[in-house]
């Protein structure tokens, strides 16, 4: 595949590079990276997202490259383009805003991406689903041009694989992923540079918001499942936003036992978001998809229109009960 996009590549001469909404550190990361990549080949170029970026990776956009959507502004360049990359995706409805410029520009679209869902979206599809990152594709398409990355690629790639390895933690992370961070650092990548920039960002007030959270958890099933909340008064007295909790739910499973964690907010509505997670063969994504949500089987995401309080008392006994009948140590040995 990377042959088809290197002639494509080279036949071509502006380019549109967009990622999912609400972008990650790896969506944003590929993204710097192969832009610099394509401009050092005099390509012209410009990164255009549905959603701004979020304050911890604005480090990688001193160069004020990434723009932000806006129809006045990018659809003719949209229209106009030879070739539109899509990072980090392979479905058109997370183009959320940009989806029907994308979907009828004219110009060739290339996905390069490591997620299962797929509609279509691209004409041409570099996709390895178990690549833990887009980076590492990114990477290997710049290697694959003969290209010799920069610091700025560098450190772009790097932030993409530290994210989406969680820090190297994930089992996805394999020995490949572990050779290209080497070759990043060898190009003079700064890893508590990196580090720093994207999870020491935070701010007193939503820590106080961290507090309220923690102080709540609750172990259910013996410990084994841990669950917390936040509602609309918490994010009011704090002066905090409900994308402020970005990662607070990773801390249901850092109690000694958690095998499954779950946090409830209220959104703005009143209505109810709840965030699971799980390790082993705990599966809160068959739980999710019940009730209309989705993710993955050790991180997945349900949002109920219905009233906070009940909603969070009445799917807190089903995730209890959910978790006794299918993995409590308890009922196994009974059964
Ligand atoms: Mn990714």
């Amino acid at each position: 595949m990377f042959k088809k996009i290197e002639r494509i590549v080279k036949q071509s001469k502006t380019f549109v590079l967009t990622t999912h909404v609400n972008p990650d550190g790896d969506g944003l990361g590929s993204e710097i990276g192969l832009a610099t990549f394509l401009k050092m080949k005099n390509k012209k170029v410009r990164i255009i997202n549905t959603s701004d970026i979020p304050k911890q990776y604005q480090f990688l956009n001193s160069g004020k490259e990434i723009e932000t959507y806006n129809a006045a502004r990018h659809d003719r360049f949209i229209r106009e383009a030879d070739v539109i990359f899509v990072l980090d995706i392979s479905v058109s409805k997370r183009l959320d805003r940009m989806q029907q410029v994308v979907m009828e520009s004219p110009a060739k679209r290339i996905c390069i991406d490591h997620h299962l869902d797929n509609d279509g979206l691209g004409h041409y599809n570099c996709v390895d689903e178990k690549s833990p990152a887009t980076a590492e594709l990114i990477y290997n398409f710049i290697k694959y041009f003969k290209g010799k990355p920069n610091l700025k690629i560098a450190q772009a790639l790097y932030t993409s694989l530290i994210t989406d390895t969680g820090g190297f933690r994930f089992n996805a992370t394999r020995p490949t992923t572990h050779l290209i961070a080497a070759e990043l650092l060898k190009l003079g990548v700064k890893p508590n540079d990196i580090y720093s920039n994207v999870f020491e960002q935070g701010n007193a007030n939503v820590m106080k918001l961290l507090g309220r959270m923690l102080e709540r958890l609750k172990p259910k099933n013996d410990g084994e499942m841990n669950w917390t909340y936040l509602d609309e008064q918490d994010f009011r007295e704090t002066g905090t936003h409900r994308s402020d909790t970005e990662g607070f739910v990773d801390y249901t499973l850092k109690l000694e036992g958690s095998m499954m964690g779950v946090f409830f907010y209220e959104t703005p509505e009143g209505h109810t978001k709840i965030s699971l997670r799980s390790k082993g063969k705990v599966d809160v994504q068959k739980f999710a998809r019940q009730f209309g949500g989705g993710g993955h089987m050790h991180a997945s995401g349900i949002t109920l229109k219905t009233p906070f309080q009940s909603t969070m008392n009445d799917m807190t006994a089903k995730l209890t009960d959910y978790y006794h009948k299918n993995y409590s140590k308890k009922s196994k040995k009974v059964a």
